[in-house]
This record gives structure tokens, C-alpha cells and sequence, in this order.
């Protein structure tokens, strides 16, 4: 999967997505990931990305004049077959599991804006340059940066080959295999620990009654 992302803020995602699995990931070309500094399309002497809001108000808002021409400039490199254009914000559907896994499968690329301030100009999903908004929960946020990891990590786990044979995306929260509850609890050794121990039928080797017990874990 290819993904890329229009920011001001490029640096913020050094950390994040270069540790762990999704250094791999990136490693073993399961997934690309591209940044545009939306500073690179702003206007004039002082490369200006953001206005005043029509009608007043406080904070600033980016212009349309800065964005569509990023999002056009990202569209033309590579191949765009099959990308999906998301702007991270408050006012988007909130990203659940099944959101998650749709976007993984359903798509090749996925072109993310992050928006600062007040937000964006509206013409940009009136235009259509954007398919939908997503936000990552009802809280503002400085910016779309952190959701836009949020979402890189959720998705990229649902690329095939990204999770190795032992970290499995089948059995876990909200999965399908889960009928989309919270998974059970998990235990590991010490058995026994300042007295705590773990629920003896997963220490009796007894699958069946395991997975029942399981089940009824299911919250
Ligand atoms: C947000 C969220 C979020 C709103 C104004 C960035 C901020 C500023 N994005 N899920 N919650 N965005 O709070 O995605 O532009």
C-alpha cells in the first residue's frame, strides 16, 4: 500500500512510523509512505497556507488555493488507480475497526490531509478532492498529524504480511472474529504472581472449555 501525506508538520511522524512494525513493513516494501510540506504550495514571498475565516471568527483557515494544488501535485506522481483522499478532522466519522479494515482492503493508496488552525476551506470536500473526513474521536486536537498515524497504524496491521505469523490481526477487539466486542484478557507466566493467578481452566490444556471461557470474555 501507498501512502501519502500532505502536512506542515513532516517532522512529527519521524518517530511513529520508523520504529517497530511498520519500519519493517516499510522495509520489506509492504507499504510506502510519502510526505508533501503543504509549505511548498503557499503563496506569495512568504509561501502563505492559511486566511482569515469569511464571516469572521477567531483562528485561521487553510485556502483552497494551497491545498488542491498540493493534492493535484501528490495525485500526479505514481500510479493514482484506486486512491482513496482522506482529511483528518473533528468534524469527520469516527475510524472503527470496520473502517479500518475496508480501507485496507479496499484500496491501493490513500492520500491523507492534515489540516492546523480552524481547519480547511469547505470547497475542498465541495470540490471533491476529498472522499470523506475521518476523526479518530470527539476531543480537538493541535492538528491531523497524530490522527494521521492513528490511521497509518490501524491500517497498515491489515496489510497482508505486515504482522508476522505471531502477531495476528484475526482474534482481537471489535474484529469480526470478536463480533466486534473487546477480546478477552490475556495471562502469561508466572502463573502466580503477589498472589494473583491466572484462571485455572487456562492452565488445564482443555481447548473446548478454553474457548468457551473465552467467549463469555468477549465484552
Ligand atoms: C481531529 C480529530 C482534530 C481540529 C482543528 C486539527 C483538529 C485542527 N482530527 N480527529 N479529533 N483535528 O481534532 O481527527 O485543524
Amino acid at each position: 500500500m501507498r501512502i501519502d501525506v500532505i502536512t506542515l508538520f513532516p517532522g512529527m511522524f519521524t518517530g511513529p512510523l520508523t520504529e517497530s512494525i511498520l519500519q519493517r513493513a516499510q522495509d520489506a516494501n509492504l507499504l510506502e509512505i510519502y510526505f508533501h510540506d503543504l509549505k511548498e504550495f503557499g503563496l506569495g514571498e512568504y509561501r502563505q497556507v492559511d486566511d482569515r475565516p469569511y464571516g469572521g471568527g477567531v483562528g485561521m483557515v487553510h485556502r483552497v488555493d494551497t491545498v488542491v494544488p498540493a493534492i493535484e501535485a501528490v495525485l500526479e506522481q505514481g500510479d493514482a488507480k484506486n486512491v482513496h483522499s482522506i482529511y483528518l478532522s473533528a468534524r469527520g466519522d469516527t475510524l472503527t475497526q470496520p473502517k479500518v479494515e475496508s480501507l485496507a482492503h479496499d484500496y491501493d493508496r490513500l492520500l491523507l490531509l492534515c489540516g492546523h488552525y480552524e481547519g480547511v476551506d469547505q470547497r475542498i470536500m465541495e470540490g471533491g478532492w476529498i472522499d470523506e473526513e475521518i476523526s479518530i474521536g470527539p476531543y480537538v486536537l493541535t492538528g491531523g498529524e497524530l490522527p494521521a498515524m492513528v490511521l497509518i497504524d490501524a491500517v497498515s496491521r491489515h496489510i497482508p504480511g505486515v504482522l508476522g505469523k505471531d502477531e495476528s490481526s484475526h482474534e482481537e477487539s471489535y474484529s469480526q472474529a470478536t463480533d466486534g466486542k473487546r477480546e478477552y484478557p490475556h495471562y502469561t507466566r508466572p502463573e502466580e504472581f503477589r498472589g494473583l493467578i491466572v484462571p485455572n481452566v487456562l492452565l488445564s490444556g482443555h481447548h473446548a472449555e478454553i474457548e468457551k471461557w473465552r467467549k463469555n470474555q468477549l465484552s
